[in-house]
């Protein structure tokens, strides 16, 4: 069973193996066999099942993510180019599991996460994954990380925790409800509007306000435009252009759900890469804006808006843009690196020091390794900067992101909307991990 359908590898609820702060107490383990499968993502495209068996008959399984605002310095995943699947399959990812990966792995003990991860890293011997694919080596370290976990006796969270030394903390989520750029059909240039309790007490409580604002807009977007269609996350996707009319439909919704803009922000991800003309040069409803007109339009729209945080306001390789914007708003906005960063500690490492911005975005498969995730937050960390943990915008079931995000106490998650399995999946166990855990507290700290 995986942990998405099932409580947990260990037992839920059972003591945690250290407080924050111990080291990690890593109990060693042998996989016995090691199975992958195609299976369809919420997109309805190809992705990566692994099932990896122990010695002891435990199964654990995982499977990939896949994005569709990818960026350029993201780890690379297989796709096998043939006539199915218009060339999305995933055959050769899990021929590679079955076949050299299975090899590597199995028959051998296994003392953590990190060798593993770097011994799969090494068997494919590229930069980016690109040989055997990110999707492959992404499944089988989710997968593997489960297994250390169920052998630590403890749930996926608290081996995280123990593994990182965080404190856990139940994050705020940020429920994207307003969908555009790569992930709608509309002429919204901005790709997420999510809306994110800050001033709630509980994941509970958080839950339910993403809950009724989104059903709250869900009744203006039908009365309004007379569709309730969804972009890929879940979020409504009106025929609009303009970031301004999503944002007013955005806090009528709030306010018309009971709450006020203190208890519930905004957050936006415009996915910049996806209107820049280049030399920092940028389309956003209709109009041409240099990157000091685009630092000028972000800084307007937070004059006029509750928002707190802005992910990827500008290109990936648009240095000079992140550092305006810095300079003029980083005091007071959170300052989120996507695409910029792509889960890498190098350069998140490089952005701080840089001044690109004060927080990054985590996802595990735009590295490739749970390892290397840690490793991406502790350079946010070490370097003052917050973390963001997040899906991608094509997803399964497979809620591992929840405890990931509990684990390393980083208090952001970004999920989709409060809708659609694949969504409420991470947002189900959250509010799971709450129940069982009553002490744990909500909030970004
Ligand atoms: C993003 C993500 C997730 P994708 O840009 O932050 O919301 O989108 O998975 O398509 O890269
Ligand atoms: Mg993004």
């Amino acid at each position: 069973m995986s942990e998405a359908t099932a409580p947990q590898t260990g037992q839920p609820g059972a003591t945690p193996s250290g407080a924050a702060g111990d080291p990690p107490n890593d109990v060693g383990l042998t996989i016995a066999s090691l199975r992958a499968e195609q299976v369809l993502d919420s997109r309805g495209w190809p992705t990566v099942s692994v099932a990896l068996t122990l010695d002891d008959g435990s199964v654990h399984e995982a499977s990939a993510p896949a994005g569709a605002s990818t960026g350029a310095f993201e780890a690379v995943e297989s796709r096998d180019e043939g006539e199915e699947f218009s060339g999305r399959g995933v055959l050769k990812a899990v021929a590679g599991i079955e076949g050299e990966i299975a090899a590597r792995l199995t028959d051998r003990r296994w003392d953590g996460i990190r060798a593993l991860d770097d011994a799969l890293r090494d068997l494919d011997g590229t930069p980016n994954l690109a040989r055997l694919g990110a999707n492959a080596v992404v499944a089988v370290s989710m997968a593997a990380s489960r297994a250390f976990a169920h052998v630590s006796g403890v749930a996926l969270y608290e081996w995280i925790a123990a593994q990182t030394g965080a404190q856990p903390l139940m994050p705020v989520p940020h429920f994207n409800v307003l969908n555009g750029g790569a992930h709608a059909a509309n002429d919204l240039d901005f790709q997420e509007f999510m809306i994110a309790p800050l001033g709630l007490v509980s994941e509970e409580q958080a839950v339910r306000a993403g809950s009724e604002i989104y059903h709250a807009l869900q009744s203006a977007v039908r009365d309004e435009f007379h569709t309730a269609g969804l972009g890929d996350e879940g979020g409504f996707a009106p025929p609009i252009a303009n970031p301004v009319q999503a944002l007013d439909l955005l806090v009528a919704a709030i306010e018309a759900a009971g709450y006020t803009t203190d208890q519930v922000k905004i957050a936006l991800d415009p996915a910049a890469n996806g209107f820049s003309l280049g030399d920092g040069n940028y389309q956003v409803g209709g109009r041409r804006l240099d990157r000091r007109e685009l630092v000028d339009y972000y800084d307007g729209l937070l004059g006029d808006y509750p928002i707190w945080s802005i992910e990827d306001g500008f290109a990936e390789d648009d240095f000079e843009g992140w550092q305006l914007m810095f300079d003029r708003v980083g005091s007071s906005t959170q300052l989120v690196g996507d695409d910029l960063y792509v889960t890498d500690a190098a350069r998140i490492r490089e952005g701080a020091e840089k001044h690109y911005s004060n927080a990054a975005l985590i996802k595990v498969n735009q590295i490739g390794t749970v390892s290397q995730t840690f490793d991406a937050i502790a350079a946010a960390r070490e370097n003052d900067m917050a973390c963001m943990v997040s899906h991608r915008s094509g997803e399964t079931i497979d809620a591992f992101i929840a405890d990931l995000v509990v684990g390393t106490g980083v208090g952001q998650i970004k999920s989709g909307a409060p809708a659609r399995g694949e969504r409420v999946a991470k947002y189900n166990r959250l509010m799971s991990i709450e129940r069982r855990q009553p002490q744990l507290q909500y909030g970004l700290h």
